[in-house]
């Protein structure tokens, strides 16, 4: 192949990416479910004292933001999802004077501290929803959305996303309100001017002392339509076309960027239930000044079955891959990516994209490199550093989520199968992904010396950060490497990207380049070998390994590779 005619067209198309340079962009953010952290106290409660703790440990990890799930005052009904006062601090996590010491903290070794917003709903125990309920022509009355039943049936027929009718009705007033999550989280009235001046008051509140930043929480829903009935079947339908990207959407967005986040340099990610590769530009493109990012759920519910995440079918690499392909050439030079495969509400990701048995640490490090190479500021959620596995309790009550207890209830009313609906738990609950931090093989992981608010994952004696520390061709050590390899290699972060071999079943194999560098980027995505012939986009002449979960034996013949079990390398081949 011709160098010049490519060599041309990155100089034409591809430097103004540069100029474009954002310290979000080049970030890797890291996310902290603090309850399952670490406990400073013994409670069993993870809390700031512990994130403090911990800070050496996120910095030595390379990370360059801390996004914190909430710590504001909350009843816990949606741990912490579900907030009383958001300008206070849950007294179990610590207190306000703790929480400036740890964004202190975090300042001080060249960290930035992301929040949580959750301002599509509040706890019901919250001040303004306590007014709200009291009288039909309480001044607060329309924070919230209220609406008459129909002859004793509810305004219509929306469902919550945990399960049942999304409507209450409250007997102190005759009326039923609208709730998409459990009936302790009343969805706010954002249509009211003085709910949206409140919100940007309280993100004020917390931009002044300094934090750098929001994820937001179900922001595609604060908009509502008409209150119709869903005419739709499906739920994930509904929500794309009900529940949210509203009519005011976009207009709610703009006018919180104008009015609150351009008077700062923060980033925002907003995330998005509903949000697709139809109108998830709508969000991100840089001209609309909206948000910087968003958490699409493409790929995170690409093994719900027909009836949702309790019905898992097995996921297909070729669909998967799809979705990365399509979401970097949609967002290509107009608007910023999110890379991620868990949070706090999905499996443990190397249990659910990778294998949690035979290849544990190969296949963790593959999904480590996949993370790190694909354009999109990357986000990894505590505990996948060291490929935490997820976790099977025996029984239901040793879960704690309330999404799981209201599945339960269901099935129970329902008269279904509990044990079958046990083994979903094991691959789908999202206590996967909340049992305690494994710090070493100490009694609870040395996450608590007390009795932990959830069980820990039995797998800590044989996963844990101090094990890892001390080895090092460990998942937590690959991490850091590929961590900093992307630091010093913008074109991991800028450059464009191409899928090679798509229909490919096995392989997700892509190309990323720009005027500096080529990179080819080879990740098998299973426990059998394969020889994977890159095309000839690039000449391959004498790559350069630059990571690799394997440490030798490396083979290829012109541009065919021979890939082992789980095996992900990155070459240099420019
Ligand atoms: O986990 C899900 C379904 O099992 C998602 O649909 C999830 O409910 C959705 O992405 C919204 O999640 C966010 O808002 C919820 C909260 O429970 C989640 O923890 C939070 O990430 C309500 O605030
Ligand atoms: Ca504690």
């Amino acid at each position: 192949m011709d160098w010049n005619l490519p060599l041309i067209s990155f100089i034409g198309l591809h430097k103004h990416n540069r100029m474009n340079r954002k310290w979000w962009k080049e970030a890797t953010v890291y996310q902290i479910y603090p309850r399952s952290f670490k406990d400073s106290n013994g409670d069993g409660i993870g809390d700031i004292p512990g994130v403090i703790e911990k800070l050496d440990y996120i910095k030595n990890l390379n990370i360059d933001v801390i996004w914190l799930c909430p710590v504001y005052k909350s009843p816990n009904d949606d741990n912490g999802y579900d907030v009383s006062d958001y300008r206070g601090i849950l007294p179990e996590f610590g207190t306000m004077e703790q929480f400036d010491e740890l964004l202190r903290g975090a300042h001080d070794r060249g960290m930035r501290l992301v929040m949580d917003l959750v301002a599509n709903h509040t706890s019901d125990e919250h001040q303004w929803f306590v007014e709200s309920r009291s009288s039909v022509d309480d001044p607060k009355r329309d924070y919230y959305l209220w609406r008459r039943g129909d002859n004793g049936t509810p305004p219509n027929n929306w469902q919550s996303f945990f399960g049942g009718d999304a409507w209450e009705y409250d007997t102190q007033t005759g009326e039923y309100y609208l709730h998409l999550f459990t009936r302790k989280q009343p969805d706010l009235n954002w249509d009211n001017a003085k709910v949206r001046e409140d919100i940007h008051d309280l993100m004020r509140f917390w931009l002044d002392k300094g934090i750098d930043g929001f994820r937001m929480d179900v922001i595609s829903l604060i908009s509502k339509g008409g209150y119709a009935d869903s005419p739709f079947g499906e739920f994930n339908e509904t929500i794309k076309k009900v529940y949210a990207n509203g009519p005011r959407i976009h207009e709610f967005l703009n006018e919180m960027n104008r009015k609150v986040i351009s008077n700062y340099d923060v980033m925002t990610v907003g995330e998005g239930p509903g949000i697709d590769l139809e109108n998830g530009l709508d969000y991100v493109d840089e001209c609309r000044e909206e948000l910087n990012m968003i958490f699409h759920f493409d790929h995170m519910f690409i093994d719900h079955g027909p009836e949702g995440k309790f019905d898992p079918v097995p996921y297909d690499l070729v669909r998967f891959k799809e979705i990365f392909s399509r979401w970097d050439e949609r967002l290509k030079d107009r608007g910023w990516g999110s890379i991620f495969l868990g949070n706090h509400d999905f499996p443990r990701i190397v249990s659910r994209f990778g294998d949690d048995a035979e290849y544990w640490e190969k296949s963790a490090k593959a999904l480590a490199m996949m993370l790190h190479t694909l354009r999109g500021t990357v986000y990894i959620y505590q505990g996948d550093e060291i490929g935490m596995t997820n976790v099977a309790f025996d029984s239901f009550e040793e879960y704690d989520d309330v999404e799981i207890t209201n599945i339960v209830k269901e099935y129970k009313r329902q008269g279904k199968n509990l044990d079958q609906l046990l083994k979903v738990v094991h691959r789908q609950g999202r206590d996967n992904a909340r049992t305690p931090m494994q710090w070493n093989k100490d009694l609870n992981g040395g996450f608590t010396t007390g009795s932990p608010w959830i069980k820990l994952n039995p797998s800590y004696e044989k996963i844990n950060v101090a094990d890892q520390e001390n080895e090092p061709n460990s998942i937590l050590n690959f991490y850091r490497q590929m961590i900093s390899f992307r630091k010093d290699n913008l074109t991991l972060v800028y450059g464009d990207y191409e899928c090679i071999d798509e229909s490919h079943a096995q392989v997700f194999a892509y190309w990323r380049w720009d005027e500096e560098s080529v990179f080819l980027v080879l990740v098998n995505f299973s426990e059998r070998a394969h020889s994977f012939a890159a095309n000839d986009k690039f000449e391959i002449l004498d790559p350069s390994r630059e990571m690799s979960n394997y440490s030798e034996g490396h083979s290829y013949q012109g541009n065919v590779f021979n890939l082992r079990p789980w095996e992900s390398t990155l070459y240099r081949v420019k």
